[in-house]
């Protein structure tokens, strides 16, 4: 498989996609609402999804795609080469403040993830990562990660998880955020990933993603020696919704082993 082939082609239709995004401040947004009043979806997140599905269906016929918005393939396995797309991730935040939103895209073969890229639009910064080749932010060499504490670590969280809820118990949580230097909440799952990537943040934890959130931020963290697994330590499947823990190495395993083990996930 030509990896830098297909890597080339998924970079160059990001940053085409970016640019349709950035010229769509401009214009009136169509606003829907999906499962509930603050899940949300506009014609810009339908139209990028179908800009990509038509570019690799042109290049790649027998690559499969699975897509947030379902103009793509409904997959039961992730046999084959198969693009998980995102076109925007962090759709609130999009319509509310024109930033902190990102377009991720992963692409895995046989469910082992290869390329990952996440394109924060408003920044225009591209992170970036070929399995075996480094993660990079605009073509920069992204370091590997450092090992940190709890108590000196950053930790992205949505408050809904540290409130009660109706999908798990938050008591749980509370000695967590209490105990981290600090708690921080951007509405971006493949933005708050590749802070975890550079560092800016050391973990994040959220209670349920879906495979197009997270697909693309596990090829680039555990590209830097990150790790990436559900809240109960197991491996992501990349096929269905999940909890998310990610951090760098040591601080995974203290949150695991430390705070989340007595959760009924
Ligand atoms: P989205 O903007 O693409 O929907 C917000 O905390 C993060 O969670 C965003 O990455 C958002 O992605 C994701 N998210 C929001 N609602 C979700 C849902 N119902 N299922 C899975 N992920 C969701
Ligand atoms: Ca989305």
């Amino acid at each position: 498989m030509n990896w830098e082939s297909i890597d080339a082609h998924a970079k160059q239709w990001i940053k085409e996609a970016g640019d349709k995004i950035r010229s769509s401040f401009e214009k009136t947004l169509n606003i829907e609402t999906k499962s509930n009043p603050n899940d949300l979806v506009t014609n810009i997140d339908k139209e990028i999804e179908q800009f990509f599905i038509g570019k690799i269906r042109g290049v790649y016929p027998q690559h499969k795609i699975m897509g947030e918005e379902g103009f793509g393939d409904e997959l039961k396995s992730l046999e084959g080469i198969v693009w998980l797309i995102d076109p925007i991730d962090g759709t609130m935040n999009f319509i509310h403040q024109q930033r902190n939103f990102a377009v991720s895209i992963g692409v895995y073969e046989n469910g082992i993830g290869k390329i990952g890229l996440i394109y924060d639009v408003a920044h225009d910064e591209l992170y970036h990562a070929i399995s075996g080749e480094g993660a990079y932010l605009n073509g920069k060499p992204i370091p590997l990660l450092e090992e940190t504490t709890v108590k000196e670590s950053i930790l992205a969280l949505n408050a809904t998880w540290v409130m009660e809820n109706h999908r798990i118990d938050h008591n749980i949580m509370i000695p967590l955020a209490r105990d981290a230097r600090g708690t921080r909440s951007y509405g971006t799952a493949a933005l708050e990933m590749v802070f975890v990537a550079t560092g800016r943040v050391d973990a994040y934890i959220s209670m349920r993603l879906s495979p197009w959130d997270f697909a693309a931020g596990a090829v680039i963290i555990q590209e830097l020696g990150g790790i990436v697994t559900n809240v109960r330590g197991e491996p992501l499947d990349f096929l269905t919704l999940d909890s998310v823990l990610t951090a760098n190495r040591g601080l995974h395993q203290v949150i695991l082993k430390d705070y989340l083990k007595d959760g009924k996930w």
